[in-house]
């Protein structure tokens, strides 16, 4: 049986021509995975819960093992890894359909926080193999991708998926950070 992998990044927003979380998903067509492993990916929307029914539709159709969701942390300047998604939104910009959600649980009733299920200890070894370091961090803000991380974890929770998000820092070049999302989905 071979392990399936869900990868997602998103599409552009804040008035950017290209997103590089997204632009991973592309990089990754076409490159060669070892055979006991499937993988699909997906570029979703960066709107409050339009990427999370993308996710959802091909999540039920292709019952992925494992998910690995990604987006841009512009701010940041190395590849991090978040351990947990917060059931609050607080948006600073409007999302891509231009709404904005203000101090806000995502949930009313929803568990307030859900750790991230992928051993990170093995993502950090996987990162740091192919060169690049991999950090760990307690948050991953209170936009989208915080939302889509936190219905991602509800979503799978009493499932067989393991999942997390890594934003791509803020940089002029990619290739290592590519390589280094490529090493960790080839060896996870
Ligand atoms: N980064 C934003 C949303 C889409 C993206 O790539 C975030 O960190 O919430």
């Amino acid at each position: 049986m071979k392990k399936k992998f869900l990868i997602t990044g998103f599409e552009p927003f804040d008035r950017d021509d290209t997103n590089p979380s997204g632009d991973w998903i592309s990089w990754m067509n076409g490159k060669n995975i070892s055979d006991d492993r499937e993988v699909r990916g997906a570029i979703l929307p960066v709107t409050f819960n339009g990427g999370f029914l993308e996710f959802k539709k091909i999540y039920d159709e292709f019952c992925p093992d494992m998910v690995i969701l990604t987006g841009l942390a512009k701010n940041r300047k190395e590849l991090t890894v978040e351990r947990i998604g917060i059931n609050w939104v607080d948006a600073r910009i409007p999302d891509n359909d231009g709404v904005t959600l203000v101090s806000q649980k995502i949930d009313e009733s929803g568990p307030d926080g859900l750790f991230t299920t992928i051993d990170l200890e093995k993502l950090t070894m996987f990162a740091k193999k192919s060169g690049c370091d991999l950090l760990l961090s307690t948050s991953a803000g209170e936009y989208v991708c915080n939302e889509l991380l936190y219905k991602v974890l509800c979503y799978v929770q009493n499932k067989k998926t393991s999942a997390t998000f890594i934003h791509l820092p803020g940089l002029d070049n990619y290739d290592g950070i590519y390589l280094a999302l490529y090493t960790i989905v080839n060896g996870l």
